[in-house]
């Protein structure tokens, strides 16, 4: 029986977050925005598992059901003993589909929430007490040097749920090319990246899942502004704002805002900050692929689109990166 990792190991060059700062730079911006990654404070994070389980969002629910049933081939192509290394593990949901059945050796789980991922961890230990568990607590869009797991042969990387889709394309070649590396390095054999990637489809279908009818994503989307309030003492008032996610089909994204609905002024740390009615504050980008254009992306950050997975429908693709 392995010991119970009680430790969250925070790795080396992970610098502190800070809302503060972003967010009164991000308002000072000619083109005000916050970035999306502040959604996932404890009730951003709680309203994006209930988006999860809408109606309209078929995301989560189309990719768990392609992991389910893709996961004999999937632990072909990682191979037995290794080690997985998963990217914004979040609430170790997914990797429990694959476990039974890809049977690694260790499970690097990297979260940017320490204490959380400590949490998580420990339930997901106790029910399986012969996986070596390393859990780090770091920013996954950063360089990150993760050591290999010793005794393991070979490791993949596991990046799910579309979140490259937040990155435009640049940066989403960026990220990729340092998982490459993250994985890769001198004693450690990358086997490749499993990634879930949001694919193009009926623009009416992509706006339905960013602009519920039970009204989940606005809350979302106005929880940053909420959490301000919360965290930073600011005094936007939320029904002076409105959800707007528009589906760009040139772009092939859905891009997110929230419209100030009248002029107004908001003060954060003492500072004022003026909105024209009808201002828009950019708070996300979901970009979307094709089978194709994501294999060119993948490309530009040195992988092979070696394999992929799709639902009936093509809403969406898991695919199987090799370098
Ligand atoms: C978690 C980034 C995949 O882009 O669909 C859901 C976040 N935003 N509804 C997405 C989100 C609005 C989600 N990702």
């Amino acid at each position: 029986m392995m010991d119970t990792p009680c430790t969250v190991v925070p790795l080396a060059g992970t610098r502190e977050d800070d809302f503060a700062q972003c967010l009164l730079h991000g308002l000072s911006r000619p083109q005000k925005e916050i970035p999306c990654k502040y959604f996932y404070d404890e009730e951003g994070s709680r309203l994006f598992d209930a988006i999860c389980e809408l109606p309209e969002y078929y995301q989560t629910r189309t990719e768990t059901a392609l992991l389910a049933r893709h996961a004999p081939e999937i632990a072909r192509r990682i191979g037995p003993q290794s080690e997985i290394v998963e990217f914004g593990a979040g609430a170790l949901k997914k990797i429990r589909l694959l476990l039974d059945v890809v049977r690694p050796r260790g499970y690097t789980p990297i979260d940017i929430s320490g204490d959380y991922l400590m949490g998580v961890t420990r339930t997901l230990a106790a029910e399986y007490p012969g996986l070596n568990l390393r859990p780090l607590a770091a920013d996954f869009t950063a360089a990150l040097a993760v050591p290999p797991l010793p005794g393991a042969h070979g490791r993949a990387g596991f990046f799910p749920g579309g979140t490259i889709g937040n990155f435009r394309p640049e940066a989403a070649a960026g990220l990729l090319r340092r998982m490459r590396a993250s994985l890769g390095g001198a004693n450690a054999h990358c086997k490749g990246l499993l990634i879930g990637v949001d694919l193009v489809k009926d623009p009416a279908r992509l706006h339905a899942a960013y602009n519920d009818a039970a009204g989940v994503t606005a809350a979302f989307n106005k929880n940053l502004l909420a959490r301000a309030n919360r965290e930073l003492g600011a005094d936007f008032d939320l029904d002076a704002f409105a959800h707007y996610a528009p589906y760009n089909p040139v772009a092939r994204r859905v891009e997110m805002y929230l419209v100030a609905q009248a002029r107004q002024s908001v003060t954060l740390r003492g500072r004022r900050f003026d909105f024209a009615a009808g201002e828009a504050v950019h708070t996300e980008d979901s970009h979307k692929y094709t089978p194709d254009s994501f294999a060119e992306l993948a490309a530009n950050a040195g992988w092979r689109l070696a394999e992929q997975w799709r639902d009936a429908e093509d809403l969406f693709m898991l695919a199987w990166l090799e370098s």
